[in-house]
């Protein structure tokens, strides 16, 4: 508490200052940033599978460097999220473990499977599109780390987004069948993408209570309309067709008017039943227990040089 009575945790988010990990938290605060922190970190890693089965079919090697390159940027990005949440009190191994046994969830977008070349454009264009609406306002949260991590992670983001852009451009400008490809592939990815931003808001558990804490500056719908609105254009330049037969601008709201996805699916995919969720689960704790030598060789190392430094 601060002299003049006021909680200080109150006094930050009412002076829109930012929590520090020393400073003191609800615990209800500490819980939902651990949450969507985890599940922020847990999609970055598990979201490096539907592109990575492309990396040896990419056609040409400025395209397989560029696919290398986003691939590696997703790991770091997990990494900085695992960080970020650790400044919260919670173990990095124990976060994993919840994801390995189903507790802790990761976005339902990466449950869907990568059937052709395009879709490697469609997620950069549409998927890394929604992430970055979505995580720009997050570079204003209001804890600290969090805050932080975002500010590289959308820089990073937004070199995806016109990645994606720049190989469905050269699809669309390609043969008939390269057009048929990008389009086939932007029909599948646009509603699994605008699920990305979560259910309604009417239906959100946890929206109201964290846009009081500042952790959302925006509400799921706000923010789907955002991309909806961002995105339509962007389909002209490259000439697809956005598969939403209900999809136009609404002069007075000052909107694309647009087809919800379908939040029964969306509920489906979150809950495990999505395409691909019992592949990206059995690929993930592969390659976790294939990793157990390099954390034992790591912590082998750590301990060594403690002995020595000590001795
Ligand atoms: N998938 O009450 P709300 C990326 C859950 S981008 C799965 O509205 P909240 C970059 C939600 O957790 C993707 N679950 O929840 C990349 C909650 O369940 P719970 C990752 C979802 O937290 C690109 C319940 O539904 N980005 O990785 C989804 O206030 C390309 C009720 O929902 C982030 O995580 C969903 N789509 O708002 C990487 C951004 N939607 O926990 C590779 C940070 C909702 O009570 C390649 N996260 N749920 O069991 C957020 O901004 C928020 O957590 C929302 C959800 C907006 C996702």
């Amino acid at each position: 508490e601060r002299p003049d009575g006021v909680p200080a945790f109150e006094a930050l988010l009412a002076a829109d200052e930012r929590v520090e990990p020393r400073d003191e938290m609800p615990d209800g605060y500490r819980r939902t940033l651990v949450r969507q922190i985890a599940q922020h970190a847990h999609s970055e890693i598990i979201g490096m599978q539907p592109e990575a089965n492309w990396i040896s079919c990419a056609p040409s090697l400025r395209r397989k460097a560029i696919l290398m390159a986003k691939v590696q940027d997703e790991a770091g990005h997990g990494l900085y999220l695992y960080a970020a949440a650790e400044t919260l009190g919670v173990d990095r191994a124990d976060l994993l473990d919840q994801l390995h046994s189903g507790r802790q969830k990761y976005s339902s977008i990466f449950n869907y499977p990568t059937l052709t070349w395009a879709d490697v454009g469609a997620i950069g264009w549409l998927v890394d599109g929604a992430a970055i609406t979505n995580q720009v306002p997050l570079c204003r949260c209001s804890y600290g780390p969090y805050a932080r991590a975002m500010v590289r992670i959308c820089k990073e983001e937004s070199f995806h987004q016109r990645q994606g852009f720049d190989l469905l451009l050269a699809l669309t400008r390609g043969t008939e069948r390269q057009r048929a490809m990008a389009q086939d592939a932007v029909d599948r990815w646009w509603y699994p993408s605008l699920a990305m931003f979560g259910p309604p808001d009417a239906e959100s558990t946890h929206g109201a209570q964290s846009s009081a804490w500042g952790i959302k500056r925006f509400s799921n719908d706000e923010l789907r309309q955002r991309f909806v609105d961002m995105t339509v254009p962007q389909a002209e330049v490259l000439g697809v067709r956005i598969p939403d037969p209900d999809l136009r601008w609404n002069a007075e709201r000052g909107h694309h008017d647009f087809t919800q996805p379908d939040y029964a699916e969306l509920l489906r995919v979150i809950k495990g039943a999505g395409p691909c969720n019992a592949q990206r689960m059995a690929h993930r704790r592969r390659a976790h227990e294939d990793g157990a030598w390099v954390r034992e060789a790591a912590t082998a190392y750590a301990a060594k040089h403690a002995t020595e430094a000590s001795g």
